[in-house]
């Protein structure tokens, strides 16, 4: 497949809370990329840390760490051409008000806090995040 990618995904605990996890996973997968590995669980203080660690000097850096570790978050590993640009768009930009509508921020989020969805943003990332998920 062209340029075949992994990308790591997570419907965050807002998107749980609000049961949008049936709306992020079918809006994958009708895009045309598939999962490879999902699961449910929640995050603890020492994952959230690495898993934000390049955002440590930013000055929302606890609210983050808190808000992740609140409840139940569905990470997964997304597969497809380009899939690592390709879910950027599908997930819309960071703060919601920015979000295009059609992408999944655009059309369901309204706070930069509780943007539904993280996914990685370069395949450096993607590569990191996956092994710190699934490795
Ligand atoms: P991304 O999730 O689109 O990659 P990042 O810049 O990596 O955006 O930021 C990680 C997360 O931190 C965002 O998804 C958002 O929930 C939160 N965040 C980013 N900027 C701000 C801010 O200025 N205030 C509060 N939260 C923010
Ligand atoms: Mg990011």
């Amino acid at each position: 497949m062209p340029n075949s990618q992994q990308t790591f995904i997570m419907v965050k605990p807002d998107g749980v809370k609000r049961r949008l996890v049936g709306e992020v996973i079918k809006r994958i997968e009708v895009k045309g990329y598939e999962l490879r590995e999902m699961k449910l669980f929640t995050i603890d203080e020492t994952l959230a840390k690495k898993h934000y660690a390049e955002h440590v000097e930013r000055p929302f850096f606890g609210e983050l760490v808190d808000f992740i570790t609140s409840g139940p978050v569905v990470a997964m590993v997304v597969e497809g051409p380009d899939a690592v640009a390709g879910m950027r768009v599908l997930m819309g930009a960071t703060n919601p008000l920015e979000a295009t509508p059609g992408s999944i921020r655009g059309d369901l989020a309204t706070l930069i806090g509780e943007n539904i969805v993280h996914g990685s943003d370069s395949p450096q990332s993607a590569e990191r995040e996956i092994n710190l998920f699934f490795g």
